[in-house]
């Protein structure tokens, strides 16, 4: 089965997938950006079932590059994915770009572990955690087409499209740019 990667311009808590993917922090416990969007129009549901996960196995928080799931509350989606993308430091750049990396890895684990058929991303880390968006747009956009490729059989099972939904019109600029890069070298 052909994955779809496709690129929109929007809001990620607008989108009707089975997955929607949080870009969020160690605590689980909500922040701004779209973690704060996806909790105020999800509502409290899931921010319940994050402390219960919380308490039950990441009482240290959950770790950089990981990710878990929750259900997605009020959204049009059946769950929500939550990762924890790395804070840019520009001085451990290769260290953080596989954690980066991993953070779309763990959660296509995740989505596809559900069931997931259509999953959507925001720019992990390119906002408050200030990663260069061209950058985490590369990264992003690689990662997960090596695993539709076929990199990552349990990662990529099932899947029928990955979407990638940008913020404004700049963000969507630069992960098209980013997109067309890497499919001259696909
Ligand atoms: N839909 C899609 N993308 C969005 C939305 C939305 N509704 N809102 C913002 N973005 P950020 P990070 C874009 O800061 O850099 C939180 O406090 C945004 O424009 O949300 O991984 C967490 O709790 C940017 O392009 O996530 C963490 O503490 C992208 O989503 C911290 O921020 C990611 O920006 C995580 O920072």
């Amino acid at each position: 089965m052909v994955t779809r990667i496709t690129l929109v311009e929007g809001d990620i808590t607008e989108q009707r997938v089975d997955a929607v993917v949080n870009a969020a922090n160690s605590s689980l416990l909500g922040g701004g950006g779209v973690d704060g969007a996806i909790h105020r129009k999800g509502g409290p549901q899931i921010l319940e079932e994050c402390r219960r996960l919380r308490a039950s196995h990441w009482g240290k928080g959950l770790p950089t590059g990981r990710a878990v799931a929750t259900t997605a509350g009020r959204l049009p989606a059946r769950w929500v994915v939550h990762t924890v993308g790395p804070v840019y430091r520009a001085e451990e750049y290769e260290e953080r770009a596989g954690l980066l990396a991993s953070c779309y890895r763990e959660s296509l684990r995740a989505a596809a572990e559900l069931g997931a058929r259509t999953v959507a991303f925001p720019a992990v880390s390119a906002g408050i955690y200030g990663w260069p968006p061209a950058d985490a747009a590369r990264i992003a956009l690689s990662t997960v087409a090596e695993v539709v490729d076929g990199g990552d059989e349990h990662a990529g099972a099932g899947l029928d499209e990955v979407r990638f939904v940008l913020f404004g019109a700049e963000m969507y600029g630069v992960f098209e740019q980013a997109w067309q890069a890497l499919r001259e070298q696909r």
